[in-house]
């Protein structure tokens, strides 16, 4: 694949059909300022685009997944500004340009920005001393990256409300404890290892499959229920003019391995 150069994070491939991003601007834990959220969203756009990739792991270092928004970037902006440049909308191109599967890896900072990043991926693990949080409060202003309503779905109102109202952290253990995460690593490294190896589970499937299911649970946070399952039906209907369907099907009558043509 074709290797671009970025200042604030790194991309590769370390694994068959998976890519990686990883967050680097250690000097300021990994704030997220403005360039770095376009480098991020042309990687990840790059993946989704790319024949060889299949699912993507977003991680930062042991010390910082991110620290939030840059600070620094944003104590000047006015109201103005803000809303005629539309501050923070790119960052929701990030649910939308990938269409694979994200899975953020998070140890150490995760918060404001940070962690509305986290909550963004589909999958998150995280270690246990992983430090997550909605901060914005203490700063004189509120979560605006989707805080407010991805930790509420994800926690529920009354965690949620006081998290958001007092800033206060919540560990790693908490996150997988509260549903937030799906699982906790040892450390660092465990957790990478294990974002890696749940990225090329998924890699090993059918990408026409894949994007569906991630289709189908993403709708569960938009729909209620009786149009969710209509839908959830509508896109398994419609899997049956799959050609890896039947290669699937195919493959477990002959008990063999499908190979699957991704059509
Ligand atoms: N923005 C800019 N710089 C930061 C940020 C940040 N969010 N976080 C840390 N840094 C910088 C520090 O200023 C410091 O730089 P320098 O060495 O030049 O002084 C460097 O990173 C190291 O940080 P510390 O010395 O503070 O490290 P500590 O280990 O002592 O503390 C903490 C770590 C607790 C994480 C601390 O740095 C901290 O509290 N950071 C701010 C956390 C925060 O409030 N985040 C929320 C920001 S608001 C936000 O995200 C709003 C989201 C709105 C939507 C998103 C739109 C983009």
């Amino acid at each position: 694949s074709s290797r671009r150069s970025y200042e604030f994070i790194e991309v590769s491939e370390p694994r068959p059909g998976v890519g990686q991003v990883t967050i680097n601007r250690p000097k300021a834990l990994n704030a997220l300022c403005t360039p770095l959220i376009t480098e991020l969203n042309t990687a990840l756009r790059a993946f989704q685009a790319s024949p060889t990739v299949s699912a993507v792991v977003l991680t930062g270092s042991a010390r910082a997944f991110a620290a939030g928004a840059d600070i620094k970037e944003m104590a000047p902006l006015t109201f103005s500004g803000a809303y005629t440049t539309s501050f923070i909308e790119s960052w929701s191109d990030l649910t939308t340009a990938l269409k694979k599967p994200l899975i953020a890896a998070v140890s150490g900072h995760a918060l404001g920005g940070g962690c509305e990043l986290a909550l963004m991926a589909d999958v998150l693990y995280c270690t246990p001393t992983a430090n997550f949080g909605q901060p914005e409060i203490k700063l004189g202003t509120i979560p605006g990256a989707g805080g407010s309503q991805r930790l509420t779905r994800a926690v529920g109102k009354a965690k949620a409300m006081e998290l958001i109202l007092t800033g206060k952290s919540f560990s790693g253990e908490e996150a997988e404890r509260w549903g937030v995460a799906a699982r906790v690593f040892a450390d660092y490294d465990a957790l990478l290892e294990g974002a890696l190896a749940t990225a090329e589970v998924i890699a090993s499937y059918s990408r026409v499959a894949v994007q569906a299911a991630k289709e189908v649970v993403n709708k569960s946070q938009d729909l209620g229920l009786r149009d969710g399952v209509e839908f959830e039906r509508r896109v398994f209907h419609s899997l049956f003019g799959s050609e890896d369907q039947k290669i699937g099907m195919r493959a477990f009558a002959e008990k063999k391995k499908p190979e699957w043509k991704n059509e």
